[in-house]
């Protein structure tokens, strides 16, 4: 795994936090102390291993925990998601079908371009169609073999015998171009007499490549040192993300991670090793999910924000509030919960109260579908459904006009239903009762 110390010791860290019989400040404190301990090691800069500790504990004290749920679950679920801010957020490749996309390689000496080089050629032929590499550095004439043996006569790789690397780019470019190649990948040199030089040369570059994405390979061991470099490469070109190479057993990759993040680039993928399969796409939610390993405490976390969505739901029920999407939300939790008919008998009085409450789960996705063929409008406020719109949205759902208006009168009734139930506590044992809650 990548980051193994980093992740047992939060994990250490959480497993203490769990033994403690009471929740105070004092005990937060401690939890954060083996926190900060965990990221410092793993390189991560002092000030935000500071924000991210003053922000846990500042939500872990204030938030209310949602019922069913102590402070402890909700402490954890809320390191959770700050450490999940801490690595930035996922980003789409800005990639196009249909048209060649050129991607740009850059980074110094020995980052790791070259094999990132060929890990992405692999990585993309197996989803984004047709690739292809050009090899244009003329300093080490011996990178192009590097990428044919890696690629091993998969990929095609183009190079030719000159000096000047915009030549060699330009009629690769052109060549796969007309070829109908989906991505092209160029691979750069990254020896310079001085960093001046390289930053010179990638201006010329990106001139001549005009290039969809550059990508700038930075070494994961290099750790917070990642921040200086990240925001020097953008000075002199337009960087559209950042590959973290390296990260198999590097102490330092927490650091790396945080710091480009903070440097507002987007991480796209992960080296984990040397060989070809050993990168990865990088997700920060996923990615601190294994990190703090995986099944129970993500899951636990998952379920308090369940639970914090079905409070708010009733909130707004309460304050009279509740509008279709409302209503597309509770069918949906009620499906997840179990055949509704039995659910429906565990609520006291409301057979007699409302008899012809006829909720079966197989209308649920019919009626999710109908709501969605709304229009926003029409959910915030649907007395204004008549007529031709319930023609419109019958139609649109593929459903009867007879299915709508019986959708909007369930809707009527579990809104009143809803109303006449004075307290959210009431509310909130019934609902409880019915098995929607944690
Ligand atoms: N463990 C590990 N090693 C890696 C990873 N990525 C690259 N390497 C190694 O790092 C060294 C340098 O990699 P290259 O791909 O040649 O780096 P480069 O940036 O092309 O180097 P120059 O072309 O000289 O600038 C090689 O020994 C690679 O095997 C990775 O994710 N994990
Ligand atoms: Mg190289």
């Amino acid at each position: 795994m990548v980051l193994d110390k980093l992740g047992s010791s939060l994990r250490n860290a959480i497993s203490r936090l769990r033994g403690r019989p009471i929740i105070d400040e004092a005990v937060i404190s401690d939890f954060l102390r083996d926190v900060q301990r965990a990221l410092l090691e793993a390189d991560v800069n002092v000030k935000l291993v500071l924000e991210l500790s003053k922000r846990v504990k500042e939500r872990a004290l204030k938030e209310e925990a949602p019922p069913g749920f102590s402070r402890r679950d909700l402490a954890v679920k809320i390191l959770y998601e700050e450490l999940t801010k801490l690595l930035g957020k996922k980003q789409d490749l800005p990639l196009a079908e249909k048209k060649t996309n050129v991607i740009l390689i850059v980074g110094i000496e020995g980052s790791g371009k070259t094999t990132t080089v060929a890990k992405l050629a692999k990585w993309f032929s197996k989803r984004y169609g047709k690739v292809a590499v050009i090899s244009s550095d003329v300093i080490r004439p011996a990178t192009k073999l590097q990428l044919e043996q890696m690629l091993q006569g998969e990929i095609p790789v183009f190079w030719k015998d000159v000096d000047d690397p915009v030549e060699i780019m330009k009629e690769g470019i052109e060549r796969f171009r007309r070829d109908k190649y989906n991505i092209v990948i160029i691979d750069t040199a990254g020896r310079h007499k001085d960093e001046r030089g390289l930053m010179k040369e990638l201006g010329e570059y990106f001139k001549a490549a005009e290039p969809d994405l550059v990508l700038l390979v930075i070494d994961g061991t290099i750790g917070q040192e990642a921040y200086s470099q990240a925001s020097a490469f953008a000075e002199s070109i337009p960087v559209g993300g950042v590959v973290v190479t390296k990260l198999d057993g590097a102490a330092k990759g927490g650091g790396a991670l945080s710091a480009v993040a903070a440097a507002g680039a987007p991480i796209y993928f992960i080296g984990t090793g040397e060989k070809l399969e050993d990168i990865e796409r990088f997700e920060p939610d996923k990615f601190v999910s294994r990190l703090l390993g995986g099944g129970d405490i993500v899951e636990l976390a998952k379920k308090v924000e369940d639970a914090f969505r079905e409070t708010e739901l009733l909130e707004k029920i309460s304050r009279g509030r509740f509008n279709l999407e409302d209503f597309k939300e509770y069918l949906t939790q009620l499906k997840k919960a179990g055949p509704l008919d039995k659910l429906l008998e565990m609520i006291p009085g409301i057979g007699p109260k409302v008899p012809n409450l006829n909720i079966d789960s197989s209308d649920v996705d019919r009626w999710v579908a109908i709501i969605n063929s709304m229009t926003m409008e029409e959910r915030m406020d649907p007395s204004i459904i008549r007529g031709t719109r319930i023609e419109r949205i019958a139609r649109g759902s593929g459903t009867t006009a007879k299915d709508v208006r019986r959708l909007l009168r369930s809707y009527n009734q579990v809104k009143k239903l809803m109303e006449s139930m004075s307290s959210p506590a009431k509310m909130r044992r019934i609902v409880r009762r019915m098995g929607l809650g944690g």
